[in-house]
């Protein structure tokens, strides 16, 4: 899974991206500290791992992983080459998805660039120009195809047709995933704005009543979803190892890390869920669309284990946890065989068998 930040200059994505991936990218007072984008890849944390590798002693536990990309802040204007512009943004046109970081602390010492806190404001303003890269790629994909489609082409009179809904939709200020089209149909142009986004609030350790409320009512009517951290805190906890930070979290009343918090949502966003496999080589993660039948979920460990899929042996984490063994889950008869038009569960444990 690959997340890159996008948001205004000083609202904090660098901040956040060092608490998320313990990493140390400049982050500073100063509009325009990032330049040269910043990539940082952590290990997706999730408890039943951990509880995983104490049941089946593995020689290694394997978690999944996150790529994130921090880049500079956009500013209104970028397209037309205000702040840094917008080359940078091709550094994000492969993500899976955006996280796009909204300054919600007040503190008067941090310049904001359009001079007040105003979320809507702001994410209008990002929303905009990446509406404007996009008509911009567009144009090249448009040079590309219509010499072909004039011809007659129909592939190409197709493609023709995909760009021009596209580009009535961004011209009139609609993100690309808003259209209504065919995700698989915009998929080769990798549009910013086909790309889900989650929002991410950063806020005051002691947030004003009802900011947060605001913004997340305003980013659901966005039809996206949002969470809400606060890099101040954040930084500091990333700063602490082992015991301290659980017990400043504890003392801070945080359940989740701000990395938790950003994987959760971006899950949710992308509509992923997490099965395992648990042998004695090694336990392991591994992160697979919502809904996915046993075939395609075994083809993300290796496409052979797809095209020989014969069948899935299946268990619940929750079953394990609970009764402690193969032998237990066996005996109880919690041990399934499942065929090809199963779907895969959210915290199933899985062996495949398949005929090379
Ligand atoms: N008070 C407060 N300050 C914060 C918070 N998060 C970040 N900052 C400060 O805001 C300033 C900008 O942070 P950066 O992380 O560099 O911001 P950025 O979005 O990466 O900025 P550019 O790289 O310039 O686009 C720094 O001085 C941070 O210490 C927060 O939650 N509260
Ligand atoms: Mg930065």
């Amino acid at each position: 899974m690959e997340i890159g930040i996008v948001g205004l200059p000083n609202v904090g994505k660098s901040t956040i991206f060092n608490a998320l991936t313990s990493g140390n990218a400049a982050a500073s007072n100063y509009p325009f500290t990032t330049i040269e984008p910043n990539v940082g890849v952590v290990a997706v944390p999730d408890a039943r791992l951990g509880r995983l590798t104490e049941l089946c002693k593995p020689h290694k536990t394997v978690p999944t992983s996150c790529r994130f990309v921090d880049i500079a802040g956009l500013v209104k204007g970028a397209s037309q080459g205000e702040g840094l512009g917008n080359k940078f943004l091709a550094n994000i046109r492969e993500v899976d998805a955006v996280l796009h970081m909204v300054r919600l602390f007040k503190d008067p010492d941090v310049v904001h660039t359009m001079g007040s806190v105003d979320y809507r404001r702001d994410i209008e303003v990002i929303e905009t120009e990446l509406m404007l890269a996009d008509l911009a790629s567009l144009e090249k994909q448009f040079e590309k195809v219509s010499g072909k489609a004039k011809s007659g082409d129909k592939a190409a009179r197709e493609v023709l047709g995909v760009l021009e809904a596209l580009k009535a939709g961004l011209s009139a200020g609609k993100p690309a995933r808003a259209l209504g089209l065919d995700p698989k149909a915009i998929t080769e142009f990798a549009l910013l704005t086909a790309k889900p986004v989650l929002f991410v609030g950063n806020t005051d350790e002691a947030p004003e009543p009802g900011v947060i409320a605001g913004f997340q009512d305003y980013v659901r009517t966005l039809g996206s979803g949002s969470v809400v951290l606060c890099g101040k805190l954040e930084s500091e906890i990333a700063e602490l190892a082992g015991e301290d930070r659980a017990l400043f979290m504890k003392d801070l009343g945080m359940e989740r890390s701000g990395l938790e918090t950003v994987i959760v949502g971006a899950y949710r966003t992308l509509g992923l869920c997490s099965y395992f496999t648990c042998g004695e080589t090694e336990v392991r993660a591994w992160t697979i669309p919502i809904g996915c039948k046993a075939p395609q979920a075994a083809g993300v460990i290796h496409s052979d284990f797809e095209k020989g899929f014969i069948r899935a042996d299946v268990y619940a984490y929750a079953d394990i946890d609970r009764l402690g063994s193969e032998a237990a889950l066996r005996e109880k008869g919690l041990l399934r065989s499942e065929g090809k038009e199963y779907t895969v569960k959210d915290g199933d444990v899985c062996h495949f068998k398949f005929s090379s």
